[in-house]
Order: structure tokens, then sequence, then C-alpha cells
């Protein structure tokens, strides 16, 4: 080797170890910091926590620890992507009493899967441990400290979420990164704000004005194409708030709408208490309207969860049945109102519907036979169904419970906006391309989102010039069943294809198909919750007590194989 060469290495040597020195004193410096303000949020011995399907989530007394913890994770994955991250404190449908912590990645997507077991051992190091789980995660990304880090925080109106959201400001200055609190924001809100922020507000403004301006022009412009048959009656529509941020943030939209949607507001907060009694996930489990809400035979209504990012429908007809309008029915009516529009358009783009288990089996013959989309199904919980949605050029996905949103490929998109700007353009093909443009830009892309869903479901609606009884009527539900077993350890079950088979315990799988087959129409799973120590069960079947039946039947052999505690199910008559 030459002398000049070598000589030029050792410089870069010495810088290399010059970096590596002063990357040292950050660490330390920063470490000093963590050690002190740890002790101000210290972890109860032995608590053991789990990084669950939506984050944490436990009585909000136990939670002071790990927020500050994933202030400091939020940091760590802030200087590792070089971007925003989010941290949203809420515990979604949860009882009031409760909380929870979702962290948000670059682009307003869950974060990456990998992390969630950092989130899990930082959780779970006993104080003592801490640094040292932390300089694990460190080592292990091979994170730059000296790098700088962005993180957005809100929260929901629970009364623990103040202190909490706190904590996670302070993990986030713990390690020297910076903050910006929105304060109290839905849980898409923050999702979308990240989004904006690092798109460098390509997507849009990262502020709540900028969201609510650009989701309610976009509506706005979708409305003026409302069908002649439409009629201001039409324009009513009743909000279930969950008593919760999404009717705050209702509230703070209306004068957006210009009188296009006529809101009334139910379960405000004003009070009633959170989720209790309302909310979407109260109608959807019990299949009954919330309370606290006045609404007339035929007309429209819709429940939000706590934290908005959940909508269902729905309606009570002339003889005081109920009609509920679930995550798939809004599948279907989106992914319709989008393939008629494509076909208008003549543009050739590749649309499928995203379902779980969970959805029913009526909307997933629907989407296939009749409508013929391509249908998917993944693993519960949303990051399963966002990634399987992203593969194609327009990717619808809903969970039957009411969450689920549409995602675009940025080549959709710009097929989209050329044909709407070229001059050339035919008036139907312009026309609908333009209205595509709309529903693209009042979609919140980045996570299932209440008010988004709600924009398009009506503007849809409108546009079609379609009753809600006239949107139920596309396809008829089979009547199901949800139920939840209680067993030892529920990481007994473990399942295959996208939840729908049981591979152990040993036996079940066999036991569960000996039951459906007695049943005409009939399916069943079962699978470990990722949220409540249970196992649940679904069913559902040509009439709602052969579906009662099975529920019973497979919750059984879940008890009899799979370790059941306590008392045996009971039948449901
Ligand atoms: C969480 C998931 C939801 C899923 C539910 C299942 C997110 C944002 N939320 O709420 O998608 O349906 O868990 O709960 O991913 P389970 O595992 O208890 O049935
Ligand atoms: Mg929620």
């Amino acid at each position: 080797m030459n002398v000049a060469l070598h000589n030029s290495y050792r410089d870069e040597e010495e810088k290399e170890e010059v970096n590596l020195e002063s990357r040292k004193v950050h660490m330390m410096a920063h470490f000093q910091d963590v050690s002190k303000q740890s002790s101000l949020h210290p972890k109860p011995a032995e608590l053991v926590s789990q990084y669950g399907t939506a984050g944490f989530r436990a009585n909000a007394k136990l939670l002071d620890h790990i927020m500050f913890r994933m202030g400091l994770l939020a940091a760590l994955r802030s200087k590792k992507t070089k971007a925003t991250i989010g941290v949203m404190v809420t515990a979604s449908h949860n009882p009031e009493e409760d909380n929870g912590v979702k962290l948000i990645d670059p682009m307003g997507e869950m974060l990456l899967q990998t992390w969630e077991s950092y989130a899990t051992q930082l959780a779970n190091a006993e104080q003592e441990d801490l640094l040292t789980a932390l300089k694990d995660v460190i080592e292990k990304e091979a994170i730059n400290m000296s790098q700088e880090a962005n993180v957005f925080v809100g929260k929901d109106t629970r009364s623990s979420s103040s202190s909490l959201s706190q904590a996670v400001l302070d993990g986030v200055a713990a390690l020297g990164g910076h903050s910006k609190d929105y304060g109290l924001v839905t849980t898409p809100q923050l999702h979308y704000m990240v989004r904006c922020q690092n798109t460098q507000g390509k997507y849009g403004e990262a502020t709540v004005e900028g969201y609510y301006k650009k989701l309610c022009q976009a509506f706005i412009q979708l409305i003026n194409n409302k069908a002649s048959n439409c009629t201001d009656d039409q324009k009513h529509l009743s909000v279930d708030g969950a008593n919760g941020i999404g009717a705050l943030k209702v509230h703070e939209m209306e004068s957006h709408l210009k009188k296009e949607l006529l809101i009334s507001l139910f379960n405000d907060g004003s009070k009633g208490k959170l989720n209790h009694q309302c909310g979407a996930d109260f109608v959807k489990v019990q299949q009954k309207p919330p309370t606290g809400i006045e609404i007339n035979p035929g007309e429209r209504g819709c429940s939000f969860d706590g934290d908005a990012d959940r909508i269902v429908y729905y309606y009570t007809d002339s003889d005081g049945r109920f009609h509920l309008l679930d995550g798939d029915k809004i599948a279907t009516l989106i992914s319709t109102f989008l393939k008629e529009l494509l076909t208008q358009a003549s543009l050739d783009l590749k649309i499928a519907v995203v379902q779980t288990a969970y959805a029913n089996g009526s909307s997933t013959h629907y989407l296939e036979n009749t409508m013929k989309v391509t249908v998917v199904c993944t693993k519960t919980g949303v990051k399963h169904l966002h990634h399987a949605a992203q593969e194609f050029d327009i990717g619808v996905y809903f969970e039957a419970n009411g969450h689920g949103t549409v995602l675009f490929s940025e080549a959709a998109e710009e097929k989209i906006q050329q044909l709407a700007e070229n001059p050339g353009t035919d008036d139907e093909r312009k026309r609908a391309a333009l209205l595509l443009q709309n529903t693209v830009n009042v979609i919140n892309q980045t996570v299932g989102d209440a008010i988004s869903d709600m924009l398009l479901i009506e503007a849809i609606l409108a546009i079609k010039g379609m009753t809600i009884q006239q949107w139920d009527a596309m396809y008829t539900d089979l009547p199901n069943r949800q139920l939840k077993v209680k067993v030892s350890d529920r990481r007994v079950i473990d399942t295959t294809d996208a939840e729908r088979r049981a591979v152990s315990p040993a036996g079940l799988q066999e036991a569960i198909d000996s039951l459906v087959k007695k049943y005409k129409q009939a399916r069943s799973f079962v699978r470990p919750s990722g949220t409540e120590d249970v196992v649940r069960v679904y069913a559902e079947a040509e009439a709602q007590e052969s579906t009662d039946a099975l529920a019973h039947e497979v919750s059984l052999a879940v008890y009899r194989l799979a370790g059941g505690v306590g008392d045996e199910p009971k039948p449901l008559h």
C-alpha cells in the first residue's frame, strides 16, 4: 500500500473514532437524563405487558411507565427512520378506566412489526435494566444517537390521557427529541398529521384545520354530483359519538360542511360515559342501537368508536327491526362505487377487497360472484389488512367491526390525475375521473377513519341517489354469533389460513369441521384474542337458531380441548 493511501485510510479511521467518541458522549448524556427521568415514571415490579394487536392496552393506572418508555422508543424510531413518528394515547373502544398507546410510522401506518418486540422489551424491563434494554435496541438497529428525533403526540378524551401523554412527552425529551403535542385528536387524525409532515405537505397540511379543509372540500365536490332524486331530507344523519373524541371533532368540523350534511350529534360526551352502551363496538357486538340516540324509523344513523377509527351504520325499519350495516356492507358500497367509476373512466386499475375471517359469508359471496372483484382474507388486525391492500392498484379493506379505508397506489393516483387533467378526455370519462380524484381526497389512506369513511359513504349515497334500505339490500347477511371462552392459556390455540383453521390443540379443527357439517351454509372458526385474555368463537349459518347452536357447540369443543376454565359454556337458548 502506498504511503499516501495508507495515510488517508488512517485519517478515515481517526475520523471514525472521533465520530464514535462524539456518539458515545451523546449517548452518555442522554442516558443520564433517561435514568433520572425514568425514576419519575417507575415500573411496578414484575408487571408484564405485551404490545398487542394495536399497541398496549390496560387499566390506566398500570401505564405510566409504558408511556414514558414509548416516548423513548418513538424517539429511537424517529432517529432510525429520520422521520416524524406518532404516539397516540387511547384505548379505543375499551372502558373509560382503561388506556393504551399506539405508535405510528412515517407514512402514517402502524408501527413496523419487528419493532413491536422492542416495545414489549422496553415496557417489561425492570427499572434497573431499562438502560440495558435501551442500549440493546440502539445496537441492534445501529441507531445514530446524534440524529435528531421528532415525535407527534395525541390523546383521546379519557381522564387519564392528559397525564399519560405527558409521560410520553417526557420520554421523548429524555432522549433529546423534539415533540409536538396535538392534544385532543382522533387516532386517524394523528396518523394523518404524521403522513403530512413526512411528505412535506404533499398529503395535506399537518393541522386539524388542514385535515377538515382537505376532507370537506373533497366531500363538497363529490356532493355537487348528487343524483337528481336525492332530496334535502337525505342530508340528515344521526351520529353516535360514543361520548368520545369523535364527537368533539365532528362538532369542530361542522362549519366546513356548508350544510351539505346535517348532523345530529348524540353521545357527545356532555353527560354519558365513554363507550358505555354506545359506540361502534357496542352496536356491532350487541346488534342493537346505542342508548342515547333518537332516530326515526328508516333514518340513517352511525356510530363511531372511542377513538373514531371505526364506524358502523344502521337504521330501524317500520316494524321496529334493527338493521346493522357493518364494515362488510361499507366495503361493498365503496368498492361497487369505485368499480363503476373505473368502468366509466375506462381506467384499467385492479381493485380488490381485503377482509378477515369475520367477514359475513354473504358479503364475500356477493363481492366474488356478483361484483366479480378479487377478495383477499387476512388475519385480524389493521396492519395485516393494510399490507394486503397495498398489493393492488386500489385496495379496499374493512374489518366487519367497521375499521377500514381505501388505499390507492401511486401509479393509480397518477393515472386518475392524468385523465382528469387531460383536455382531450370526453365528458363522461372526465366526470368519472374527477369523482375518483375527489374520492381519493376524501379518504384518509393512513388508517381507518370514522370521519372520513362517513363523508365518503354519505357522498356515495347522495351520488347514487340510494337510501340506506337500498344499500342494505345489496345482499342479506347470514345470521352470525360471536362468543368468548375462557381458557387457562389461550396460546394453546394456533391457527392457519388467515385464522380460519386451528392447527392446535389436536382434534379441535376436526371437532369444528364435524359440527359445521350439521348445519346449512355454516362456517365457524376460533382464534385467541389479541386484546383480551379469551378465545373468540365465530359461527354463521342459514338461520339464527342453528347459528347459536353451532356457536355454543364450538365453544364447548374449545372448552374441552383447549383447557377451559370456570363453568362450561351454556346454550344461548
Ligand atoms: C384491535 C385491532 C382491530 C381488531 C381487534 C381484534 C387495530 C387498530 N385494531 O382493536 O383491527 O379487529 O383488535 O381484537 O389493529 P381481538 O384480537 O380481541 O379479537
Ligand atoms: Mg378504535
